[in-house]
């Protein structure tokens, strides 16, 4: 099924799911099924330059797709692909070997498929981070942060699901000297919340929930950046 979103987007002002992101393609079209348990690439073998995957979450769960560079580093990647939908996803690959990953209910490493890109063209990687780190936050502590550190340089998505039951929950990050480096803002029970921190100094990093009393709770910690 090839949509003609162009058409869509002028036209039929009322479907605005389908439009709000930017769905046009560029380059070779390349099919991505993602399923619970399979995620089938069309075509393993590219040319570098501008590829679009026009991805389709036959599951029953929702799923998120990432290309990945060497070392588990993040190309791109496409979140809250529901079941039943398809979106668009344009890369400009450079001449490699990558990994294209579909991950059901969005967490772990989800279902790999190798793809090779060669000949001339494409932009080398530029990561908006270098990793992601996934934590979860209930009523009243956060988990999956007690064996986190970071290298001094690196950029960090963290992404805290609120696994409830009751409490919406954030996470605020101080540097070193005790100002604030950044936060999650506060997110709903059931929801995830993200953002990327740049660790530019070393030293001994705190964290808390900023939620009325949600610190005195326990809801805090440190790790170090070395
Ligand atoms: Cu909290």
């Amino acid at each position: 099924m090839r949509r003609q979103l162009a058409i869509c987007c002028a036209s039929i002002s009322l479907v605005l799911a389908a439009c709000g992101s930017d769905d046009s393609t560029s380059g070779d079209v390349i099919s991505i099924v993602a399923s619970d348990t399979a995620c089938d690439v069309a075509d393993t073998e590219l040319p570098a330059g501008e590829t679009t995957f026009e991805i389709e979450n036959k599951g029953d769960d929702v799923t998120e797709v990432y290309v990945y560079a060497a070392g588990d580093r993040i190309v791109t990647e496409k979140e809250n692909i529901g079941p039943g939908t398809s979106v668009n996803l344009k890369v400009d690959l450079a001449a490699g070997e990558y990994e294209i990953a579909c991950k059901p209910g969005q967490k772990g490493d989800g279902i790999r498929q190798d793809i090779k890109v060669s000949g001339k063209g494409g932009k080398a990687l530029e990561s908006k981070y270098d990793r992601e780190i996934e934590f979860t936050a209930k009523d009243f502590a956060f988990e999956g942060l007690a064996d986190f550190s970071a290298k001094k340089g690196e950029a960090i998505e963290f992404k805290m699901e609120n696994k409830g039951p009751a409490s919406e929950h954030e996470f605020e990050v101080f540097l070193p000297s005790d100002e604030e480096l950044g936060e999650i803002g506060p997110t709903k029970v059931g929801a995830t919340g993200e953002a990327i921190f740049k660790f530019e100094e070393s030293g001994t990093y705190r964290y808390i929930c900023g939620i009325d009393g949600h610190e005195n709770l326990g809801m805090k910690g440190t790790f170090t950046v070395a």
